[in-house]
């Protein structure tokens, strides 16, 4: 299967009820658990594209780009604050490609499942 993974930005997302001061510091942090599901999908063979939208340069273009060229499935990663952001791009993933399969994991699904369903 040919799929394109995301690791949504967090940088533009709604700001939480953390200190200012923490907010401010949110940084750039590499997706260890999507890395994780990235290596698992790796090791069976299948075509991977990657996106983190705040550390690639022109994010948004490589992921219209990709979506052109219709993969099977989209996986994100998401935190509560970038859940609704996760939302919209598979929105624009199912627009463009109707059959694509959307799967959506991390931090938000793990302490909200019922609510994320
Ligand atoms: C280490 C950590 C950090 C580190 C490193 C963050 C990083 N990006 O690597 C630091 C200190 C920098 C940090 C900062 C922040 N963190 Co933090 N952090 C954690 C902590 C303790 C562990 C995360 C981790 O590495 N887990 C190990 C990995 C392997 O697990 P995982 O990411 O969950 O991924 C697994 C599954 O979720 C799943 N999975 C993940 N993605 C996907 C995708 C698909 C498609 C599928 C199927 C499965 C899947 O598979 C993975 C392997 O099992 C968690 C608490 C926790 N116990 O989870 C909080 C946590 C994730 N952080 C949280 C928050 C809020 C933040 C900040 C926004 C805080 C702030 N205001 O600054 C920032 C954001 C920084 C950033 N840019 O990411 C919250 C998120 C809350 C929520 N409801 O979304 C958590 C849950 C803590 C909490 N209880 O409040 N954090």
């Amino acid at each position: 299967m040919r799929i394109l993974l995301i690791n949504p930005s967090l940088q533009q997302a709604e700001v939480g009820h953390y200190d200012k001061v923490v907010e401010k510091n949110r940084g750039v942090y590499p997706p260890l658990g999507l890395g994780y599901v990235y290596s698992a999908l790796e090791s069976q063979g299948h075509h991977l594209y990657l996106i983190d939208m705040d550390a690639t340069p022109d994010a948004v273009v490589k992921a219209v780009t990709i979506l052109k060229s219709k993969p099977d499935m989209i996986c994100f990663y998401a935190m509560t604050w970038t859940f609704r952001q996760v939302c919209k791009m598979l929105e624009v993933a199912k627009r463009e490609n109707p059959s694509i399969i959307g799967v959506i994991g991390g931090a938000q699904v793990n302490a909200f499942p019922k609510e994320t369903l």
